[in-house]
């Protein structure tokens, strides 16, 4: 049975080039994977995908067509994949791999926000799918950013309910100790809450405390995994990550 890995995170936050990493990471370990592109803006992407939605939907053509700005055409476009998402899922069984890895659109609310998200989340095979989650280092670098950061994956997760795995994306963009100093924030929540009241407490400050107490009560905070796409660097953490996700840890797919 394939297994869905939906690639998530803000506009920019490296989920293309993380499609494609990943794939040549895992093909470089002997495993097979398919690539999938959900965006149907997508331009110029580093890899060729696999299956590319640009075949059913094209944001071009729906400017063109429909006579929208960018933004009224990402939502028209990301509703008419939903419509789509039954066609599509009957290509992806045509497959006979072990994983696919999903690229999904840019903007992180056309996929969490609009029904299109879950529509194809449903047709691809809702039991058999996990998120990477991908924060972007230049919010997370900094204690409040980081909340934001963990506040946004939050709803995200919400949204979806599906087993999620928290990466720091670009983790090359970070200097040593800002790498260090942030990994630690994702393991203990006193070193963050620390760091953020060091500055002197403003009222934003204080809701920022009350965000991180809350997150940890309900289960979103959790540990960031550090991965550089140009490094090549944290893809075996990932995969032992989803491996544990689906199998339990043991590695049923090498054999
Ligand atoms: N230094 C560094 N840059 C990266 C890494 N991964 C991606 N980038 C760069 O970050 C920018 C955005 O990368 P994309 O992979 O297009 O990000 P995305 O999340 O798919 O972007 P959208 O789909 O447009 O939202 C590009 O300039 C990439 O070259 C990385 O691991 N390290
Ligand atoms: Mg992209």
């Amino acid at each position: 049975m394939a297994r869905n890995l939906y690639f998530v995170g803000t506009a920019g936050s490296g989920k293309s080039t993380m499609v494609y990493a990943f794939q040549l990471w895992m093909n470089s370990q002997g495993l097979d994977c398919v690539t999938v592109n959900l965006d149907p803006g997508a331009e110029s992407l580093a890899y060729a995908p696999d299956v590319d939605v640009k075949d059913w939907v094209d944001l071009d053509t729906v400017i063109r067509e429909q006579g929208l700005g960018p933004n009224g055409a990402q939502v028209a476009a990301a509703d008419m994949l939903a419509l789509n998402a039954k066609e599509i899922a009957d290509v992806l069984d045509t497959f006979e791999t072990s994983y696919f890895l999903i690229d999904t659109p840019g903007q992180i609310e056309l996929f969490t926000f609009r029904s299109s998200g879950p529509a194809i989340i449903d047709a691809f095979g809702r039991d058999d799918s996990a998120f990477v989650y991908l924060n972007d280092p230049n919010l997370v670098r900094s204690a409040s950013g980081f909340i934001s950061s963990v506040l946004l994956s939050a709803i995200v997760q919400f949204r979806h309910a599906l087993p999620f795995i928290n990466v720091l994306s670009k983790s090359d963009l970070l200097s040593e100790e800002e790498l260090e100093r942030v990994v630690k924030w994702s393991l203990d929540p006193i070193a963050l809450y620390e760091a953020l009241v060091a500055d002197a407490a403003t009222p934003k400050t204080l809701l920022d405390v009350e965000f991180m107490q809350s997150m940890e009560t309900i289960g979103v905070y959790r540990r960031l995994g550090p991965v550089s796409s140009e490094l090549m660097f944290g893809f075996e953490e990932i995969y032992n990550q989803v491996q544990q996700t689906f199998e339990g840890g043991e590695d049923l797919s090498k054999d």
